[in-house]
């Protein structure tokens, strides 16, 4: 894979990659957490970090009652017989951060990054870390006769990212997901660009195993670009994602471009997309997009 050797770029993608683990969290801190009535608690940013005192600090709480008794998520945190191994593998759940040992109290996780404004887990399958698996697949924008396309305001050539259209907030998303208990991540990467950008869940068998064939073919070779806290929107005090992005990137355009994609399962729609820095995608993803097209020298 080419990665772009320019000082400039360099610089630029150390600052994304600082900015991507330091920042204030914001989408977790909006008004209204998704699929709800529920409304955070408001307050200025330098009030995000726990080590600062917030005397008056009273969220309310929200526990999705349509996660109990799920086999995929934590029981409630009251629950006598739920005894989970924070900071630790706990059998095969990762109960582990890539920020680090977190901090819990008063039996709860607390997130890595600081206040939300909401405690409880929210929507979320797991106190703690939720660990999921972002592929950027990219492939270089191509006219009819092969040749790459360039922007004229920045004379670079325009990098494509498969992008999918998530069902639950309509926003333009990386197709990504949740790690199984005890999978790699690796597989997760494969299983989740299967699911979501080629309907695996819906294909016939023949389908199936010929995709399988050329999405482990493709992504046997992948750059990780990012692995960490998101800034997503469900995250909440004692709940929140955490990802590991890795870029498959298609050179020639003669491998990815065989794909004919097909949103599935989350997903409501699947297309290449053009990089650019007016993108506004879900949760933390038009950084993980912006470090590609730098780590490329692509247009931004
Ligand atoms: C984001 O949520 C991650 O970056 C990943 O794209 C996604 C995983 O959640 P689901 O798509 O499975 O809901 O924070």
């Amino acid at each position: 894979m080419l990665i772009f050797s320019n000082s400039i770029f360099l610089k630029t993608l150390f600052l994304i990659l600082m900015i991507l683990r330091t920042m204030v969290h914001i989408k977790c801190r909006s008004n209204y957490y998704p699929f709800g009535a529920i409304k955070r608690l408001d307050f200025p940013d330098n009030l995000v970090p726990w080590s600062v005192a917030f005397n008056n600090y009273h969220p309310p709480e929200y526990n999705s009652p349509n996660l109990l008794n799920k086999p995929w998520a934590d029981p409630d945190i009251t629950e006598p017989n739920f005894n989970p191994q924070w900071n630790e593998l706990d059998d095969k759940v990762n109960r582990k951060s890539y920020m680090g040992v977190y901090n819990v109290s008063d039996g709860r996780p607390l997130n890595p990054r600081g206040r939300t404004g909401l405690t409880g887990r929210g929507v979320l399958g797991r106190w703690g870390p939720n660990h999921a698996a972002d592929p950027v697949v990219t492939r270089w924008k191509l006219f009819d006769d092969g040749k790459r396309e360039i922007d004229q305001s920045t004379n670079l050539y325009i990098l494509q990212f498969c992008a999918i259209k998530r069902r639950d907030s309509d926003e333009w998303a990386l197709p990504g997901g949740m790690v199984d208990p005890g999978e790699q991540v690796s597989s997760t990467l494969q299983r989740e660009f299967l699911e979501e950008a080629l309907n695996s869940l819906e294909s016939t068998p023949g389908e199936l195993e010929s995709n399988k064939k050329m999405v482990s073919d493709f992504f046997s070779s992948g750059y990780e670009i990012y692995k960490g806290y998101v800034d997503d929107p469900r995250n909440t005090d004692n709940a929140w994602m955490e990802t590991v992005a890795v870029n498959f990137h298609d050179e020639e355009g003669n491998l990815v471009g065989k794909f004919q994609l097909n949103a599935g399962d989350d997903a409501k729609s699947v297309q290449w997309m053009d990089i650019d820095q007016s993108l506004a995608l879900y949760a933390s993803h038009s950084l993980f997009i912006q470090t590609a097209a730098m780590l490329h020298g692509a247009h931004w």
